[in-house]
């Protein structure tokens, strides 16, 4: 249980990305904190008492006062901590474009795994195909509105919009593994993929991404338990 005398808690799970989001950002900023491994399925009273509106991890605890949600975090970290690496730029303008992008791919690009995990055949080929387009959209979007910084190179420090990406495109080999290849050079736009690969190099991310063998396991868990994948007694 989270011990009372650390002054910054995290409550996670270890398989959840937006828990890595927040992990993520703490290492990075060098910021020492205890971590509280939640079970899902037997919430704790603690983390039901410091996010009792959506229940749901992550949730950081900073001298005992509750933040939750992943992004929410994220910016209370950058300012809290103010110290290098930033996450969000200064300037207002780009603080506003960058945010919009995190946005865009929490809203549409994380969410658009869903229809590839709940299907299979032809729906699923368009479903990763429906992906590849909103990534498309996002390489375009960042190549105009942050001209040169692409492709995000191994040796930057990270930023927000590269955790973001790191904690779900890092893991594509161990999502292929598990329910099908979403990322390939055939489909997905060559800077992106550069640029997960470039993230995968990273020091922190070989340090804090979960285990392949541990994540296939996981995401097959969860790919088999989808009413639409899991055998039908119909179909044995
Ligand atoms: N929008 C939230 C999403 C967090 C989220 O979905 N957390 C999941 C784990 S990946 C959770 O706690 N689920 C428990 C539940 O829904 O009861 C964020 O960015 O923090």
């Amino acid at each position: 249980m989270g011990d009372k005398q650390s002054e910054v808690v995290l409550f996670g799970t270890w398989a959840s990305s937006y828990c890595k989001r927040v992990e993520l950002a703490l290492k990075l900023k060098g910021i020492p904190y205890e971590y509280v491994e939640e079970n899902l399925s037997n919430k704790s009273e603690l983390l039901l008492l410091h996010n009792p509106v959506y229940k749901k991890v992550p949730v950081l605890v900073h001298k005992g006062k509750a933040i939750a949600e992943s992004l929410v975090i994220l910016e209370y970290i950058d300012e809290q901590w103010n110290n290098a690496p930033k996450l969000l730029p200064d300037d207002p303008y780009q603080k506003a474009k960058l945010r919009f992008w995190v946005d865009f791919y929490d809203k549409k690009i994380v969410l658009a795994t869903l229809p590839i995990i709940t299907s299979k055949g032809k729906e699923q080929e368009k479903a990763i195909d429906d992906m590849n387009e909103l990534i498309r959209v996002l390489e375009d979007g960042i190549k105009k509105d942050f001209p040169g910084k692409f492709p995000f190179s191994n040796g930057q420090p990270l930023g927000l919009l590269d955790i973001i990406v790191a904690v779900n495109s890092c893991n594509y080999e161990a999502f292929h593994e598990a329910v099908a290849v979403v990322m390939s050079p055939e489909k997905t736009p060559p800077h992106f993929l550069a640029w997960a690969n470039a993230l995968k190099q990273h020091p922190l991310m070989k340090e804090s991404l979960t285990p392949h063998d541990k994540l296939v396991a996981k995401m097959r868990e969860i790919y088999f338990q989808s009413p639409q994948v899991r055998p039908s007694q119909n179909n044995i």
